[in-house]
């Protein structure tokens, strides 16, 4: 087959999408932020009865709005308001002036209900193209987009994004991981749109097939929507051939693109702050913390028309830094993503998240980077196993198991400070996930 693939170099080092906005200096950003957050502000106040409710029990108006800093004054929103106004109630919109509604799976009850209008849209795929030109994706490259399409804002958002930088987008969506490898070497994509345990299996499967995916033409990988590890992305870099990039979002805000890794520094996503505030609060007194001390985003929409989200609670546990940036653009970062504070475990009073076990095992010899959590019941207290895969090429015999599973129990010891069981399973036999992966089995239920 005479396929001509995309090799191109990294050119340009130093394209932005939207530079004027990307580099603004801080005093035309505050002062941009402060319009649009009293817009934003009005808008829903005047238009949704849940915020003119919330607002009047709080005792603030948006005309009481004298600096940015009286944000804090401002009631927070939580997932369950949008529950609670299911389906539409919490839209500044009618229904009929909507252009897409997306919702999440819901694993318990009701779905959450998103919608944008055309200007959302529109300001999305703006948003999401800038967050790819940042990663390095270029005008004229092939993007392959394994986020899933449909109600999950991953596919479409990455899509409008690629399409509007001026990408071919390929729509392939998630799942069919074979066909995902044959269309990754025959069309020659340099860039890799999909959460990072999906990169992972696609890597995986692309070495079962006997393709050799870093030798194909692949530069970047924009990977998000779950937490991942610098241990896990280090592992991407090299099984894919490809500087793999950061990208964070949430359907309640917008989707993906909110913030982006640059791929200059891969260090902090830079939040999109001429479109949203970011603050972070103590989860336990809800007071904003000073910049740079961890606790959980909360993140107010300026200019989104469907459904202005003031003081949104992401529950993401995360820090931001406003040290400047090798790359110039001038918005603020949002340090990795550890998890959320719902997937924080406690196992005998030591705090867990799921990453920090990732960051432990990913790289371990012997082992491959796929791993599964289980929670369950010790008498009272909550205990934690892990299931680690053996790589293809370790003798199956349960001395080396005994010996993995010793070696695992040791490092989370004495790296996380925690107990727990490990089981040494076969190559194959953790799960492998196809979008954002299960990280954590709760088996404390009978
Ligand atoms: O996951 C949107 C998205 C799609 C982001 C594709 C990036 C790429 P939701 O399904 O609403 O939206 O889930 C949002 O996923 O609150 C975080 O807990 C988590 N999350 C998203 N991006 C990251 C990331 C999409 N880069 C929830 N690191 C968020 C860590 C992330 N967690």
């Amino acid at each position: 087959m005479n396929v001509q693939h995309n090799t191109r170099p990294d050119h340009d080092p130093g394209f932005m999408f939207a530079p004027e906005a990307e580099t603004m200096a801080r005093p035309a950003l505050t002062a941009l932020q402060k319009d649009r957050l009293t817009w934003s502000l009005n808008r829903a106040y005047d238009n949704v009865p849940h915020y003119r409710r919330a607002f009047d029990a709080a005792g603030v108006k948006p005309g009481h709005l004298r600096s940015l800093a009286d944000l804090r004054n401002f009631p927070f929103t939580v997932k369950t308001d949008l529950r609670d106004n299911y389906p539409y109630d919490i839209f500044a919109t009618p229904v009929h002036e909507l252009a897409r509604i997306h919702a999440s799976s819901g694993t318990t009850g009701k779905p959450t209900v998103v919608g944008y209008t055309k200007g959302d849209l529109d300001r999305w795929a703006d948003l999401m193209a800038r967050s790819m030109a940042a990663a390095g994706a270029r005008p004229g490259d092939v993007l392959h987009n394994a986020y899933g399409y449909g109600l999950f804002t991953g596919g479409l958002g990455a899509h409008a994004g690629g399409q509007r930088l001026g990408c071919a987008v390929v729509p392939v969506s998630g799942g069919g991981t074979e066909r995902q490898v044959t269309l990754l070497r025959d069309l020659g994509a340099s860039i890799l749109c999909a959460t990072p345990s999906y990169a992972l299996n696609i890597a995986e499967v692309a070495e079962g097939m006997g393709v050799d995916i870093a030798a194909l033409s692949l530069r970047r990988g924009i990977f998000g929507a779950e937490p991942w590890s610098n241990e896990m992305r280090a592992e991407l870099d090299a099984r894919l051939g490809l500087k793999s990039v950061d990208v964070y979002g949430l359907s309640e805000i917008m989707g993906p693109g909110v913030a982006c890794e640059c791929d200059v520094a891969r260090d902090g996503l830079h939040g999109w702050e001429d479109h949203f505030l970011f603050e972070v609060i103590d989860p336990e007194t809800l007071e904003p913390l000073p910049m740079g001390e961890v606790g959980e985003l909360v993140i107010t929409t300026l200019t989104k028309e469907a459904m202005p989200m003031i003081r949104y609670r992401t529950r993401d546990i995360t820090r931001l830094t406003d040290e400047p940036c090798a790359c110039g653009r001038t918005h603020l970062r949002i340090c990795r993503v550890t998890g959320r504070d719902d997937d924080m475990m406690i196992i005998r009073g030591v705090n867990v998240y799921p990453s920090q076990v990732e960051s432990v095992l990913v790289g371990l010899d012997g082992l491959s980077p796929h791993y599964q959590i289980r929670l369950f019941k010790q008498g009272s207290m909550d205990a934690m196993a892990v299931d680690v895969e053996i790589l293809p090429d370790v003798p199956d015999h349960a001395d080396a198991f005994a010996a993995h599973a010793q070696k695992v129990r040791h490092h989370i010891k004495s790296i996380i400070g925690v107990s727990c069981d490990v089981t040494v399973k076969r190559p194959g036999e953790v799960p492998r996930s196809e979008g954002k992966a299960v990280r954590v089995v709760d088996q404390r239920k009978p």
